[in-house]
């Protein structure tokens, strides 16, 4: 069986992985074998992750290159094809929060998280689909959230980016499975990466920030994910074990969507 959760010989980018939940993924990716490239908008953030990746003993291969960007994406996509090969994996992870109030949302602020959490998807995804239909062959994954399920205040553009990309996901797994192509999401629960880090603030007088202690209460598992909670699902849906899994959304969120949640 190891043989089918190996990805040897494999090139696999992760959109904005510098850090959090794409830097874990990557490296479970590496470990299984595969060849990074991994790309970024801040430079400073490229060089600590390319850092990061060295500590870890992987050679990944950093971009500058939003993913927003179809001239930048192109140019990063064929740049990768050239010097690390085809790409058989595309993790769709960049991703951006505003938690603001709907009726105080500014119009250019909800078009920026549906530009970044969806349409960057679409981009990227469209870049890398010809040379996977091509070659009969690839693995897209896209990382959603318990928003592309659920709603709660202040994160319309959000939940409306992570619920169109549940479905750009399904599209993709219907319109290119044909081609050996599987095309599938990732739902994490809520994990602790510096995009929820002001959820988790400790209170002036120390105690857990309200928003905390509900996470916690709201999930069976009683804790908040880690990046690394990612690492066994997201192989999984990039490995050859999941040949006949297409357009499903794996969640992995220690059981928030199964539950009702407890008496007050
Ligand atoms: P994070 O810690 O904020 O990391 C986001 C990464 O994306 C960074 O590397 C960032 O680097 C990059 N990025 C942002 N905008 C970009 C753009 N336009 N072009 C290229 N790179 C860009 O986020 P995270 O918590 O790891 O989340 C990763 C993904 O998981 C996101 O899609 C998020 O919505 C989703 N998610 C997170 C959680 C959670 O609880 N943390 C739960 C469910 C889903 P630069 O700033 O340098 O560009
Ligand atoms: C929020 C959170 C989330 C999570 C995640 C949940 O403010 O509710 O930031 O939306 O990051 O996507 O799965």
């Amino acid at each position: 069986m190891k043989d089918k959760f190996s990805l040897e010989g494999k090139v696999a980018l992760v959109t904005g992985a510098a850090y959090g939940i794409g830097f874990a993924i990557a490296e479970s990716y590496a470990m299984a074998g595969a060849r990074i490239a991994f790309n970024c908008r801040s430079q400073a953030h490229l060089d600590q992750a390319l850092e990061a990746y060295r500590a870890k003993g992987i050679e990944a291969k950093g971009y500058l290159c939003d993913v927003t960007d179809e001239e930048q994406v192109v140019s990063m996509t064929e740049d990768i094809g050239k010097t690390l090969g085809p790409i058989d994996i595309l993790v769709n992870n960049a991703g951006i929060i505003k938690r603001i109030p709907m009726t105080e949302m500014s119009v250019e602020d909800f078009r920026q998280v549906i530009d970044i959490d969806l349409n960057a998807a679409f981009i990227v995804s469209k870049a890398v689909l010809p040379k996977m239909m091509e070659r009969r062959s690839g693995k897209i994954i896209n990382v959603c959230s318990m928003m592309s399920e659920l709603g709660r205040e202040t994160v319309s553009a959000y939940a409306a980016a992570k619920g169109g990309l549940k479905m750009l996901t399904r599209n993709i797994a219907s319109e290119y499975g044909g081609y050996n192509i599987q095309c599938n999401g990732i739902g994490p629960g809520y994990i602790a990466t510096p995009q929820t880090a002001p959820l988790r603030e400790k209170q002036p007088d120390g105690s857990r920030h309200p928003f905390d202690s509900f996470i916690i209460a709201k999930t069976p598992a009683a804790r908040w994910g880690t990046p690394e909670d990612l690492m066994g699902p997201a192989l999984f849906l990039a490995s050859e074990a999941s040949d006949f899994v297409n357009g499903q959304i794996l969640y992995v969120d220690g059981g928030i969507l199964a539950y009702i949640g407890k008496q007050p």
